[in-house]
Formats: structure tokens, sequence, C-alpha cells
């Protein structure tokens, strides 16, 4: 079959031209012959020769254009005979694997090279052949692209494939006249040098433990170095067959060289090691926590980077992109990746991939990962506040009941910003109470607020349907400074960053929860950027109520304080605040420190179900239990080991308990208890027991505890009231 076409294709391309010449040269002499001398018709003779010279004319012409023709297509394709076809001869002998398609992509013709790379492969001709046309050529020849190059993987091995649009033999391209011809360069080991410096990279990085220094100060030296000699133990479990190192720099700070396919593999299980350290217990207060920097140029090592590379073009900008790393410039970079961190929050790990830092990876910090959402949803509710109030005539804020300087602040700053916008409002708060004393009589004592606190009553009296009722810093229809004005309006708004409870609040027209929010005074500053930019509002004695509005609930910038926490103390500080003057609105006076450390000293420490159990009992005067024994409660948290603390007070023949927690432990479902019936947050709760002694308090209060055995909820630590 083969050996006819083969007769058929020589019989028409090769001899065409000269035999057909040839024979109708041949005709014409014998015609003109016949003529000349049989007929006598000289004029038939001299049309004959001019025939003659046409067809002679016309070979040279035809004989110009087809080698032209064929210099193109020698041009074009580097392996043609003169006549312009495909010499397969030639691409045999070439050191390239190449192949010949048709232009459906079926396999014509394989050189030797090809079948032998394929055969080092391990790979089906076939299979590598339609693969590729099925992926790159045939989208190509459809655009009408006549020749171009793709990367292609074929089994293990990485190649540069060139293919071009050909004219070739039908005997060649089975019947067809026209084809691509592959040709495949391999580019194998340069891929594999690529991947190597990819995966064998050096990054720098640093480690911060955040908190060592309060550790330190809190918890003394033993501890602090007790501290620091699991985190040894925990970062070389951590390093462990990564081929890695980690140094220690200063006290707290340590350098850290990694590969960069260690570097994967450690992203790739999220940092453990951040977890991993917040389980050291050996006598701290607080859970340690770490900041981690590490620096990686993840910029595509392109093709143009390489050459750049390659020809040793060090000026380029895509060898500048893809190899501009330095040491000095990695360990600048940790450094502020450290700072970073610690703006947010710390406790989380920092990846730098990229000159961008959009590009930047984060880990860990659970409560980072919402953040910029938070900060979306802050400007949308601040938009909703503020056409809330603009609706309105008046505006009632208030806070929960026993005031704090959360409640006290966030009211306060909701009241700014409606007077700011316009509309009249006022803070209902039915007298100090003692733990805002000393920043109520600051307030007063500027002489600018003597109409602005009203009472129960007398906000009962001015309450209208145009009247809108914002409460802050609780969403209990219970504990709210005034129930009975809430009950009556019809108008009601919720700023609150407690975990709801059952009694909630109903039909307000708008419900701001934010658990991830330290404070209802951060909420509410958040917003007062987005409600009045670019603008001074807060008198400072306001400014300063919300700062320690933070202060209280983050216990000192120690629980539940992000980036966003920073970013609204930032902002007060802005607005006028002098850290140190807020202290005289948080410190205890002489008489009640004695008090509260009494209260302390007379504390049991139990352990229940693994969970540190501070308990005491003491007596009281009414008028201060609130502050007294929920100052108590908080001191207490502040010792090593102690996860929860209940102040039991006595009062004539019943008891008052206050109980706090740092998180583990959910002190309101304890307090709730029926024998109880008290009520609060997760972290802060308070009740009261009829006909109790403080004994028999105690007992209740470790019995629901050791029935409580729930596990622990630590991602949602809730601070104050
Ligand atoms: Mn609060």
């Amino acid at each position: 079959m083969k050996k006819k076409q083969s007769l058929a294709y020589k019989f028409l391309y090769r001899m065409n031209l000269v035999w057909v010449n040839v024979a109708v040269a041949a005709v014409l002499i014998a015609l003109t012959a016949v003529t000349f001398f049989e007929a006598g018709k000289p004029g038939l003779f001299v049309l004959c020769i001019v025939l003659l010279a046409l067809l002679l004319a016309l070979d040279v012409a035809l004989i110009a254009v087809r080698r032209k023709k064929a210099k193109k297509d020698a041009d074009r394709l580097g392996f043609s005979d003169e006549n312009g076809t495909v010499c397969t001869g030639l691409l045999d002998a070439m050191q390239l694997a190449t192949v010949i398609l048709t232009q459906t992509g079926k396999l014509c013709w394989a050189n030797i090279e090809f079948k032998q790379m394929c055969e080092a492969l391990s790979v089906k001709p076939g299979a590598v052949v339609s693969d590729i046309f099925e992926n790159y050529i045939k989208s190509a020849i459809d655009e009408g692209v006549r020749s171009d190059s793709k990367d292609v993987k074929v089994g293990k091995g990485f190649f540069k494939m060139y293919f071009t649009y050909v004219r070739a033999s039908e005997e060649l391209l089975a019947g067809d006249k026209t084809g691509c011809c592959v040709y495949f360069v391999d580019t194998t080991a340069y891929e594999r040098v690529k991947d190597l410096y990819k995966r064998r990279k050096i990054v720098l990085g640093e480690i911060l433990v955040d908190n060592y220094e309060e550790i330190f100060q809190t918890n003394g030296e033993t501890v602090a170095n007790q501290v620091l000699i699991e985190v040894n133990s925990i970062f070389n479990a951590w390093i462990q067959d990564r081929n890695a190192i980690i140094k220690r720099l200063t006290r707290e700070r340590y350098i850290m060289v990694v590969e960069e396919q260690s570097l994967k593999a450690i992203e790739a299980e999220r940092v453990t090691v951040l977890e991993s350290v917040k389980k050291i217990s050996v006598g701290n207060s607080f859970p340690v926590t770490l900041s981690i920097g590490l620096s990686t140029n993840r910029t595509e090592l392109t093709d143009e980077a390489f050459d750049a590379f390659v020809t040793g073009d060090y000026e380029s900008e895509a060898y500048k992109r893809a190899f501009s790393d330095t040491l000095a410039g990695s360990f600048a970079d940790v450094d502020d990746l450290l700072n970073l961190s610690l703006s947010r929050g710390g406790d989380q790990a920092i990846v730098k991939t990229g000159a961008d830092s959009r590009s930047n990876l984060f880990f860990g910090g659970s409560e980072i990962d919402t953040d910029r959402e938070d900060m979306v949803s802050a400007r949308v509710n601040a938009g909703i506040l503020k056409d809330e109030i603009l609706k309105s005539k008046k505006v009632l804020c208030m806070g929960h009941a026993a005031a704090d300087l959360d409640a006290i602040g966030s009211a306060l700053a909701v009241y700014r910003i409606s007077m700011q916008l316009g509309v009249r409002a006022y803070v209902v708060l039915d007298g100090p109470n003692p733990q805002i004393s000393v920043v109520y009589a600051a307030i007063m004592d500027t002489g600018e607020y003597g109409d602005v606190f009203i009472s129960k009553s007398e906000a009962l009296n001015i309450l209208d349907e145009n009247t809108l009722t914002v409460v802050t810093d609780t969403f209990s229809e219970r504990q709210v400074e005034a129930p009975e004005v809430v009950h009556n309006s019809s108008r009601i708004i919720v700023i609150d960053h407690h975990r709801r409870g059952v009694d909630f609040i109903k039909n307000t027209i708008f419900n701001y929860a934010d658990t991830m929010a330290s404070s209802a005074s951060e909420l509410i500053v958040e917003m007062i950027r987005y409600i009045l930019p670019n603008e001074k509002i807060l008198r400072k004695i306001e400014a300063e109520t919300l700062y320690g509005g933070i202060l209280l609930d983050t216990k000192n910038m120690f629980f539940k304080t992000s980036r966003r926490t920073f970013d609204v103390c930032a902002y007060l500080r802005q607005q006028g605040v002098i850290p140190v003057a807020v202290r005289k609105y948080i410190q205890p006076s002489f008489e009640d420190y004695k008090r509260i450390n009494e209260i302390v000293s007379g504390m049991k420490f139990l352990s229940v179900n693994n969970k540190g159990v501070a308990i005491t009992s003491c007596t009281l005067p009414k008028s201060e239990v609130n502050k007294l024994a929920s100052m108590a409660a908080d001191k207490m948290l502040e010792i090593a080991g102690v996860d929860c603390s209940f102040v039991i007070v006595k009062q004539d023949s019943d008891v008052a308990i206050k109980a706090r927690s740092l998180g583990d432990v959910n002190v309101q479902i304890i307090l709730e208890h029926h024998e109880i019936a008290g009520g609060g947050h997760f972290t802060a709760a308070a009740g009261y027991v009829k006909n109790c002694t403080p004994e028999r308090a105690e007992q209740l209060i470790i019995g629901i505890l050791k029935s409580e055995s729930k596990p622990a909820d630590s991602q949602n630590r809730q601070s104050g009231e």
C-alpha cells in the first residue's frame, strides 16, 4: 500500500514538470515537422515555434516560483529539502525528539529520539501526542497560530515543546498535505534546579514570647525561666526532622532559620507551635503566646527571571523580583512582622511571601481571622446607628445596672455621637455606684453634664415614640439600668459584647452584638470613627472613661485584646486620653485595697475537674458588696493556677455571691443553678441565696462545679460585665 502511494506520488510530484514539458515539446516538434514538411504551411510552423517558446518561458517561471516557495518552507522549518517538503532523514539525524502529526492530531511519524524519550519516561508515544495535541496544538491551530512553544510535562520529564505548521508529502501525512511538526527540548535539568532552589531556599524568621515580661512580673523569675525551658523543648520537638534551627537571641526572642520546604510543611499544619505553647503550665498565670515572623520570597520564578539568571542580567526587573532577597532585608522584614503581630494582639504567625503585604499569610490568633470582616460590619453598623439617631428627637442612653466604666463610658459615647449629630441625648443613671464614684465625680467636676444624667423616672417621663433608646454593655432586659424604660420604648438599639443569654431584649430595631470585641467601649469608639471621621469629638473625660472601660474589661489589656482594641486605644489617645490619668478611676482607695487583700488572703485554692478554683467568704457592708467583692474576685484570678473565683459575702442570714472566670469555666451556668438562681455572663456572674450560710454556699458551688464537667471553651474568653 505504502509502496504504491509512493510511486504515484513520485510520478505526480517529482517528474511532472520535466516529463510533461518534454512530452508537450515532443508533440509540438512533431506537429511542426509534419505541418512544415507535408502541408507546406509556414504559418503553422511559426505558431508552433511561438508556442514552444511560451512553454519554455512558463517552465522557467514555474521553476522560479517553486524555488522561492521551497526556500520559504525551508526557512520556516529548517529541515526541508529544496522542494520545500519535510526531510525526515534530517529530522532523524537531529538530536531532538520530533514527531509529525496530521492536522487532526494523528501521529504519522516519530524520530528515534522521540521513541527513546518515551521509553526512558515510560510513557506511550500515542498518549503523549494526543495529550499535547488536545491541550496545546489544537486550539492554536484553530486560532490560526502557525507555530508556538509551550512548557509541557511528559511523564516525570519537563520539555519545551515547539510546534510548527508544515507542508509535507501526502505519503508522510497519510494522504493529507499539511500537518504539524512537533519537537521537544528537554528542560528537565532546568526545572529540577529551579525546584531545588525553591525548596531549599533559606527562610529567616524570628519568634517572640509575647508575654514573657508579664509572666516574669507576675509569676517571678523562677516561673519565667521554667516557661522558657518548656518553650525550648517545644521548639526542639517542633523543628525535629525539619532541617531547621531556632536559637535564642535575647531572653524572649529567638532567631529561626528554616528551608522553604519545611516552612511549607509548617504552614500546612497551621503552625501548631502556637497552640503547643499555650499548654505550658508551670505556674504561669497567663497562657504563653508567641509572635512568629517569617520572610520568604514566593515570587514566581518566571522564564525571564531564569533567563536573566542564566545570562547574568542581574539588573533586569524580572531578576530583581525573583532574586532580590537579602538576608539583611529578610531580617528587617521579620522585625516588622513581629511588630505587626503585636499590634494585632500577638499569638500568631505571619509569613511574608512577597513584596506586597497583601500576600502576607496569617496563622493562629483565633480572633484575628474575623478582624477585617468586623471592621466592615463596624462601618455598616455605624451607618445604621447614625440613621436611627437622625430619625429621632431624643436619645436615651444606658448601660447595665450597677454600671461599671465600660457601661458608663459606652453610654456617654452614644450620648456624644447623638449630640454631635444634633439630637438631644441623655444618659439614664440612677445615681453613681461605688464602682464609678471616682469617675462620676470627675465627670460632674467638668460642669458640663449637669443635665445629662437623668433618673429612671425622668426617663420614663420624656420617653415617647420619637425617642430612641440605646442600650450598651448588656443584652439582658433584666440587667439593664432602667428595665421599665426599655420595656416602654418602641425603638431600641442594643450594642453589646457579651455572649447573648436567654433574657435578651426583644423587639430591638437593631442589635449589634460582637463577642469578639473586648468591650462595649471598643465597639462604640469604632463606630464613632465612621460616624464622625476626622473630628475630635470626644471630651477628654469621655475618652478617659472609655479607655478605663477597655482596661477594665481586658483586665489591663491581658484578655480579649485584639488589634482592634489597640487601634481603638490609639484613637482614644489621640482624642486626649492620658493613660496614667485613667488609673485613678480604676485604682482602689487604701481602705478598699486593704479590704480586698483581706478577702483574697482568706481564699481557699481547690482543683475541681482540673480547674483551679479560688473560693472565699467574707462580710461586707451592703453598699460595698458589688464593688469590693467584684474587685476581690478579679484579684483572685490574677493568682497563678486560678481559673475561676468565687467571693461569698454574708448578708445577715443570706449570702451574695460574685464569680469570675478566665474563660475556661462558665461561671454563669454555675450561678444560674436553681439553688442559686443568679446570672451574668460566661466570665462574670453574681447570685444571691436567701437563708444560706457561707459554708453551705461554698459546698453548693463546689458541688455544681463537680457536676458541670463540660469541656472547656477556651476560644471565647469573656471579661468583665
Ligand atoms: Mn463590658
